[in-house]
């Protein structure tokens, strides 16, 4: 193949998200948008992760990865990439990914030393919905601000880019290597199915066998939804082949380009179908419920834990694995290194972590901040509200990998209880014992989605004004409720790297209570139109006899101030928010 230099100018608005750049796909259409952005990021890496690298190119599958996949191929070979790894018909999950770069040796030994994952997660997919695109780092890991902050520094000054433009299109639906001779030697596509080497990765993290026996027991029923994402790509070999679920276990496991028309979120909104099969909402069917669900997102990094008409908040998802790792997982077995979560994720967290006496850290929101604790020996389990959990095993969260503890714990919570005629210790029964030990934390997170960005920015303004006063902010919430306590402080999350020592600034709004109660705001960072508007919200009970509430009805105190604090419908013009989860 020939190189050919092409020019081109500035694009706006390409400043990477809380997980990469994502917008329309008919945005990312328009000529030289992804290009650009895709050079700007070879030119943000230092030459050796560049000339002679090998790269993974892959994502979710979503609308227009087919055609973004060609095109960073024969950009990657113009700049002198010298292999690119893409999974089968481009389906690779984010978690996959990081597990691929992390793990996986070519057939000549060669290692990836970064990758493309083009997705936007839980966004919708489909021509006239979105598409994202971001880079992953050597150790797996998201790039880190000091690499997202050159790539956009790099959008706004890039005046060409290479292209092999007479390079084929290379078959993406048949594994194989095909190679090709450019200027500078040659240049290899290898094809290959990505679950090989993440389902390597889960046994030797896991103990399939038991989690087999409890899945082979009669009391155990269980549901999985993809929602059509690309989790759906190793559902079936997980869950059917290896773990021997039923077929009819899987829902929505086909990948899909455009997610079947749906939003491939993992919630008690966007989930219907999972919802309904679990016996909560409106939309009970009737039927007896499985024992345990559990759904994706579009990538499949995120994971919803569900019980029988039960549901699991992530936050205490998170911390009930990080309780019961050492005993039911074997990866843990010999101990924490210490647990993370994101600043907005409940506390419930930071308990577990004081009664097992583990370091503890609290970052900003988006996976990137705890890969540098991974890679400094100083974190083993951490977890986002946002349905996000994951472990050192690789450096993005992992939504099977979160199904497969829950599992790993209910096989070993249930080791008496599988064979004999005792009752099945429940996902319901171990978040309530759970609660019993260490208290329970109600936490609800309001989103306003496209809302104005100019009447958001205002809204943020205006709380961190308050801000300035504690007595007047203590005035008015008395004013709206004189049943909670205190504030005691206010501020905005700054976040100092332990490890490199950079700072991270204006990382959300914080209203902390006397009692450990916390109102939280932030701006989205993964939206691609308008402003989202974050509320997190949340009040700690260690009273045993009051934690058995509706956490809607526990927290409308603390709703109430929140709303009428931030102005939330005069700035907005919503008197309810789009979703709660
Ligand atoms: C959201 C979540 C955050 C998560 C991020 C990426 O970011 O709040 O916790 O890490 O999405 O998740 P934001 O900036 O919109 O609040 V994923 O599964 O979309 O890559
Ligand atoms: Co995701």
């Amino acid at each position: 193949f020939k190189v050919t230099l092409v020019s081109t100018s500035p694009i706006d608005g390409q400043k990477p998200g809380t997980s990469g750049l994502r917008k329309k796909v008919k945005v990312f259409k328009q000529p030289n948008y992804l290009e650009n952005f895709v050079q700007a990021t070879f030119n943000a890496l230092t030459p050796e992760k560049v000339k002679g690298a090998t790269l993974v190119v892959s994502g979710d599958g979503r609308y227009y990865s087919k055609d973004a996949v060609q095109i960073i191929i024969k950009m990657a070979a113009a700049n002198g990439v010298r292999r690119v790894w893409v999974g089968k018909n481009t389906l690779m999950s984010t978690p996959a990914v990081s597990a691929v770069i992390r793990e996986r040796s070519g057939a000549d030994g060669s290692k990836a030393t970064g990758a493309f994952i083009l997705t936007a997660s839980h966004n919708p997919g489909g021509p006239t919905e979105d598409f994202g695109i971001k880079y992953n780092m050597e150790n797996g890991g998201p790039a880190p601000e000091s690499i997202t902050d050159k790539i956009y520094e790099n959008t706004k000054t890039i005046k060409e880019y290479p292209i092999a433009e007479d390079l084929p299109n290379v078959d993406i639906s048949a594994i194989g290597v095909t190679s090709f001779e450019g200027p500078e030697g040659k240049f290899d596509v290898e094809v290959f199915d990505s679950a090989d080497d993440y389902v390597k990765l889960m046994k030797s993290i896991f103990d399939f066998e038991s989690i087999r026996k409890l899945l082979s027991s009669p009391k155990f029923t269980f549901c999985y939804d993809a929602l059509h994402g690309v989790a759906g790509a190793y559902a079936h070999r997980i869950f059917v082949e290896e773990l021997g679920a039923q077929e009819s276990a899987l829902l929505n496991c086909v990948p899909k380009e455009d997610f079947g028309g749906g939003h491939p979120d993992p919630n008690l909104t966007y989930a219907k179908e999972l919802v309904a099969r679990m016996g909560l909402g409106k939309s009970d069917t009737g039927d007896e419920p499985p024992e345990f669900g559990a759904a994706a997102d579009g990538d499949a990094d995120r994971n919803m834990i569900l019980g029988k008409r039960f549901f699991v908040t992530p936050s205490d998802s998170v911390a009930i694995i990080a309780a019961n790792a050492i005993e039911a997982i074997p990866y843990f077995s010999s101990g924490l290194k210490g647990v993370a979560r994101s600043m907005p994720t409940s506390a419930a967290l930071d308990v577990v972590a004081k009664s097992l006496n583990l370091k503890f850290f609290e970052v900003p929101t988006g996976w990137k901040f705890f890969g540098n604790l991974m890679d400094a020996g100083m974190c083993s389990v951490c977890g986002e509200e946002s349905f996000g959990t994951g472990s050192d095993h690789i450096r993005e969260k992992d939504g099977i990998w979160a199904v497969l503890a829950w599992m790993s714990i209910l096989a070993h919570k249930n080791k008496e209880t599988i064979d004999g005629d005792t009752k099945l210790v429940t996902v319901e029964d171990i978040v309530r014992q759970h609660w019993a030990t260490y208290g329970r934390h109600y936490y609800t997170r309001y989103d306003y989605e496209n809302v104005d960005a100019g009447k958001a920015k205002e809204l943020m303004e205006h709380l961190v004004k308050l801000q300035s006063s504690i007595p007047e902010v203590n005035k008015i919430v008395k004013g709206i409720r004189s049943d909670v306590a205190n504030v005691s402080s206010a501020d905005e999350f700054e976040y100092k790297d332990p490890v490199d020592g950079s700072i991270s600034k204006h990382q959300g709004i914080r209203y902390l209570f006397e009692d450990g109660s916390r109102l939280v705001f932030r701006l989205s960072g993964t939206g691609s139109e308008g402003a989202t508007i974050r509320l997190y919200i949340e009040q700690y009970e260690k009273d045993a006899s009051k934690i058995g509430r509706e956490s809607q009805e526990a927290l409308s105190p603390l709703v109430d101030i929140a709303l009428k604090l931030s102005k939330m419908e005069e700035f907005t013009g919503r008197s309810a928010p789009t979703v709660i989860t």
